[in-house]
């Protein structure tokens, strides 16, 4: 599915702002065939839950609606019409008056629907959209739905980040020519030491001749192609790579045979990804991966995508060292990953997959497991459901040169019976999707190199360990060793690259201790210290993901205070003193690990207060080396 782009043939109308909003129940039957009842209007986009100040709204479980009036511009009489959701989290219905134009099922990715004929360019529509939030065993992710003791249902989930909702992505409409382009997908490749090729493949609403060109940041046109598919070469080419993002542009027109009928670009990266051995290598070079676990998350707007927020992070990245981070847990908006791709940070890309675990809601609750993979719990319907999770993210994130892996999913309990029937399937097709991309799950705690039944179908072994955190509590010592039998296990057993996916402490900010005290900021330093120390004594370690960037909102419960506070930054993105630790790490591996480039291309200075000087809070990494 093609990005919504304002080119030579096509126009864009961005619908964000505020729109009507009421909770199923409270507007009366079928909402959407008049103005909704209401006063409450809330802000597109950006999640509902935390914009108003009541608890009945926050907590709500089911449908909610939206709506706003649009009108068509009335430029647009030949052309096709398309209403665009960057994403409705996690099901949408979808009425242009009182017609229902699209559902959607799955939180994270676009849909669209045709509009073409129902409504005339100039006029004026109501555009009512009813959002559930409802996450069941057969949703990814999954949840569990029951019914309090007032009759009204109540959600858990399996995961501890809250449960966001509405409409936290852009809304579009736009025109397109009626003959048009429906798809691009271009892969790269490197060969003869340097020279570029750029394989693309078009889809079309009928046939149609087709003509491109690629041209490079000065631009000078490097390549021309014709027809639906085909190779174009680059000589010279200048690759894309981490820290160092270079992007050509491939314009696609296609003709009638005097006139351009569509054209559409999209911005190339040039680079290859292949995992050999034990290593991961980006452009044949070894790539090791430093930065975090992230999360769509701010106050307010919840997951609510937003600019401000995207640029300020990319810097704190950049400012920490990081080079790469993982979408935990869901696809992010696009604009974050084409973000990445203009800044030259790498992504490993997760579908939302997270909590197929029901030791973790044992674990959680305190209520006898339940079996993860069985006919009540994850069964052929969520796997039918996180397939079709699989193919619209990797449709959606085929084509950005930032994205080095697929993640297909979190922490599954993969040491139980029938994950490995859950998984190879969608594993399997994870590769017939994207042959060019590495795949990997991350591993839970519980599973261990004996037990787990995924790893040798995965290119990667991501693990996430809290070993000094949830296992050994406070205790460095004890976890400095556990942890390093742990991952010695999976490297004698796999022979792959194997990173650490999640690692982190809850740590408050403003809370300091000159004893080991689980939570203060030193611990947090410390706690990473001894992790850090553990890779760089394992030869197939690629990479070390904190989790996480930022502290972020969670669910209720009695293990979190105002949400997860494993994060570097606060949840207003300011440092604790670890932040200064990492910085100091991940800018001096520069040289010393493969591949371990900073977003700058290895250009830091560090000019950060050193909070770090004791040797057990931060060891640079060459001196364990040397
Ligand atoms: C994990 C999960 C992550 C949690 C984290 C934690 O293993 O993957 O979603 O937030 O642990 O802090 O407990």
């Amino acid at each position: 599915m093609l990005k919504p782009l304002a080119t030579a043939t096509r126009e864009l109308v961005n619908l964000d702002g505020l729109w009507l909003f009421g909770l199923d129940g409270t507007l009366g039957p079928e909402p959407w065939k008049s103005r909704l009842e209401t006063r409450l209007e809330a802000a597109v986009p950006a999640s509902y839950n935390d914009l108003f100040a009541e608890q009945k709204i926050r907590d709500h479980v089911g449908l909610v609606w939206y709506q706003r009036t649009v009108r068509v511009p009335r430029g647009w009489s030949d052309q096709r019409i398309v209403l665009r959701f960057d994403a409705a989290t996690h099901a949408a219905a979808v009425y242009v008056d009182d017609t229902l134009v699209a559902e959607h099922v799955g939180g994270y990715t676009p849909f669209e629907a045709d509009l073409t004929g129902l409504i005339a360019p100039g006029t004026e529509f109501r555009l009512t959209v009813a959002v559930d939030n409802r996450l069941t065993n057969i949703t990814i992710p999954p949840g569990k739905l029951t019914v309090g003791a007032d009759g009204q249902e109540r959600q858990t989930y399996f995961h501890d980040f809250y449960n966001y909702a509405g409409l936290a992505r852009s809304v579009w409409l736009y025109s397109t020519p009626r003959s048009h382009l429906t798809d691009i997908t271009v892969t790269t490749d490197v060969v003869d030491g340097g020279t570029g090729l750029v394989s693309y493949r078009l889809a079309t609403s009928e046939p149609a001749p087709a003509s491109m060109r690629l041209i490079d940041e000065t631009g000078n046109t490097v390549a021309t192609g014709e027809g639906h598919s085909g190779t174009l070469r680059v000589e010279d080419a200048v690759l894309w790579r981490p820290g160092a993002a270079y992007l050509y542009r491939l314009e696609v027109e296609i003709h009638d045979g005097w006139h351009v009928v569509d054209a559409y670009e999209l911005p190339v990266g040039i680079r290859t990804v292949a995992v050999q051995g034990e290593q991961f290598l980006i452009n044949g070079e070894p790539f090791y991966f430093t930065g975090f676990g992230k999360h769509e998350d701010t106050a307010i707007r919840g997951k609510g995508h937003d600019n401000a927020y995207l640029v300020h992070d990319f810097r704190l990245l950049d400012w920490t060292g990081a080079n790469s981070f993982r979408t935990s847990h869901y696809p992010y908006a696009e604009e974050v990953i084409e973000f990445a791709d203009r800044h030259g940070i790498v992504v490993i890309d997760e579908t939302a997959a997270v909590g197929l675990n029901l030791a973790v809601e044992a674990g959680l609750t305190g209520q006898p497991p339940r079996p993860t993979f069985s006919p009540e719990t994850i069964n052929d319907q969520t796997q039918a459901a996180h397939a079709q999770h699989l193919r619209e993210l990797i449709d959606r994130d085929k084509n950005h040169p930032s994205v080095v892996m697929w993640c297909v999913a979190n922490e599954p309990s993969s040491n139980e019976d029938g994950a490995r029937e859950y998984f190879e399937p969608l594993i399997k097709l994870t590769r017939e999707l994207d042959p060019t991309r590495p795949v990997t799950t991350t591993a839970v705690i519980f599973a261990t190199s004996e037990n787990d039944r995924l790893a040798d179908l995965v290119d990667v072994v991501s693990l996430n360990r809290y070993y000094g955190w949830y296992v050994a509590t406070g205790d460095l010592e004890t976890a400095e060793k556990l942890l390093e039998a742990d991952l010695r296990g999976w490297a004698a057993k796999h022979g792959k690259p194997i990173m650490m996916s999640e690692y982190g402490a809850d740590t408050i900010a403003g809370l300091h201790s000159v004893l080991d005290t689980p939570w203060t900021e030193e611990f947090q330093a410390g706690f990473l210290a001894m992790n850090h120390r553990v890779f760089d004594r394992i030869p197939s370690f690629v990479g070390e993901h904190v989790w996480n960037f930022a502290d972020f909102g969670t669910g209720p419960a009695i293990h979190r205070v105002d949400g997860n506070k494993k994060g570097i930054f606060t949840r207003d993105r300011r440092p604790k003193t670890a932040a200064f630790a990492l910085r100091e790490r991940w800018t001096g591996l520069h040289g010393r690990k493969p591949g371990s480039i900073t977003a700058q291309n290895g250009q830091h200075q560090t000019t950060a207060p050193d909070f770090t000087q004791e040797p057990a809070l931060s060891t640079p990494a060459g001196a364990q080396r040397s």
